[in-house]
């Protein structure tokens, strides 16, 4: 396929884009704290509103919070070319995880009007609900792909106990459209890398082949409350000193899984978390990832293992629970062909890459053919308030990008 002239991308227009967008939750460290349904989302949300209905887009809402800004194309009645990412961010986040694939649709929108180019088909830039997952368990793009239940979303509660619904409807953010029904021509994503691989060997751009298999659990250890002063050693049920013991064990797991096994205990809350009592309830999410369907479950049988021997100590009870598994994905041959062609633009190297961290773009791509591309981030640094990115390395990631979705965009 031939590939479509360039289109002019504003990198300038870009850079102030993201900075401007990262001054909603900006935390004194220089990153962003910005999570899914905060004051902070509902400011970034109707930023982004303001900027897609300023480059003309129509801005519709579901009932989960999507926000599909939509370029129309000649023909209204072709399915659109989509791409597009998230504006909520971790609790020590940055400004390009999530922010960069919307921003990058969304200069891609303000190119194309730049240079007065009317496409076939129409074009929507997705800002996804909640993709990081750290308030809520699920994200607006499981959910619209069907992968989760949506009563079951919506009675999820965050740590502090308010409703993923109740959330929702506190910013204004559950819109009157149904989950889905949205059938796309293509679905584009572009990312940070959010690893050192491209920035260490000098590449422009990664073009991601495929990503990881992913399973993530939410472990309760109970034991018994007791006196720190007169319970002696042996006769206690310390559910905290077991779940230490469990997340040891899990780390080993993840090393015993080289080199891209990996297993992360990242929450943990401890009951009743006072100074001078046993803790008698400990629960905690796991995060195992692995390239692998074969990695997979391989450490999913030693997580098996590790719980059933804590549990055979007699001294607390563990249960384990599945909160979501995905499958080991490869994204659509043709648009990663695509991808390439557009990179030729550029004239810097590019490499194939495969995505250890979960996208947007990996739920919908079950679903609507899908491909992403990565851009470097400095020294590899994410979900961390010092990530960081160059003007010209976001703006390469655009101008592929865009190449691409102007050739799926102008077709009939
Ligand atoms: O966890 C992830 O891989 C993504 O950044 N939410
Ligand atoms: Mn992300
Ligand atoms: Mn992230």
């Amino acid at each position: 396929m031939r590939n479509h002239p360039s289109l002019p991308i504003d990198a300038d227009r870009l850079w102030h884009s993201h900075e401007e967008m990262g001054q909603l939750g900006a935390t004194p460290k220089g990153g962003v704290n910005r999570q899914a349904l905060t004051p902070e989302d509902q400011q970034a949300r109707a930023l982004f509103t303001k900027w897609a209905q300023q480059a003309g887009c129509t801005v519709e809402t579901d009932c989960v919070g999507n926000l599909f800004a939509r370029r129309p194309g000649r023909d209204p009645s072709l399915p659109a070319v989509c791409t597009g990412s998230h504006l909520d961010t971790q609790p020590t986040g940055g400004k390009y995880d999530g922010a960069y694939g919307v921003l990058a649709g969304l200069e891609i929108l303000r190119a194309l009007n730049d240079a007065g180019i009317e496409t076939e088909r129409s074009i929507e830039v997705v800002a996804w609900t909640n993709e990081e997952g750290t308030r809520f368990a699920h994200s607006g793009s499981a959910l619209f792909v069907g992968k989760v239940d949506l009563a079951e979303a919506y009675n999820a509660t965050d740590p502090a106990g308010i409703r993923f619904e109740d959330a929702l409807v506190a910013i204004n953010a559950k819109g009157p459209l149904p989950l889905g029904n949205r059938p796309y021509d293509s679905v584009f994503e572009a990312h940070i890398e959010q690893g050192p691989i491209l920035e260490r060997d000098g590449y422009a751009v990664g073009i991601v082949t495929g990503a990881r298999g992913q399973t993530r659990y939410t472990v309760t250890v109970t034991g018994m409350e007791g006196h720190a002063g007169t319970m002696p050693m042996t006769m206690r049920q310390d559910a905290l000193v077991a779940a230490s013991r469990l997340v040891v064990t899990l780390e080993q797991i993840g090393l015993d899984h080289p080199p891209q096994g990996v297993c992360t205990v990242g929450a943990l809350t401890v009951y009743p978390n006072s100074r001078n009592t046993i803790p008698g309830t400990v629960t905690f999410d796991i995060d195992l990832r692995h390239p692998t369907q074969d990695g997979i479950d391989s450490m999913e049988a030693a997580i098996a293992a590790a719980m059933q021997a804590e549990q055979h100590k007699g001294k607390v009870s563990v249960t384990c629970t599945v909160l979501d598994r995905d499958a080991p994905l490869t994204f659509d041959a043709d648009l990663v062909a695509l991808l390439k062609v557009g990179a030729d633009s550029l004239d810097r190297p590019v490499m194939d890459i495969f995505s250890m961290a979960g996208h947007d773009a990996c739920y919908l791509a079950a679903h609507q053919p899908t491909a992403m591309v990565f851009v470097p981030c400095k020294n590899g640094i994410s979900h961390n308030e010092l990530e960081s990115a160059t003007v010209e390395d976001l703006a390469a990631g655009v101008e592929v990008l865009a190449a691409a979705i102007l050739a799926r965009a102008m077709r009939r």
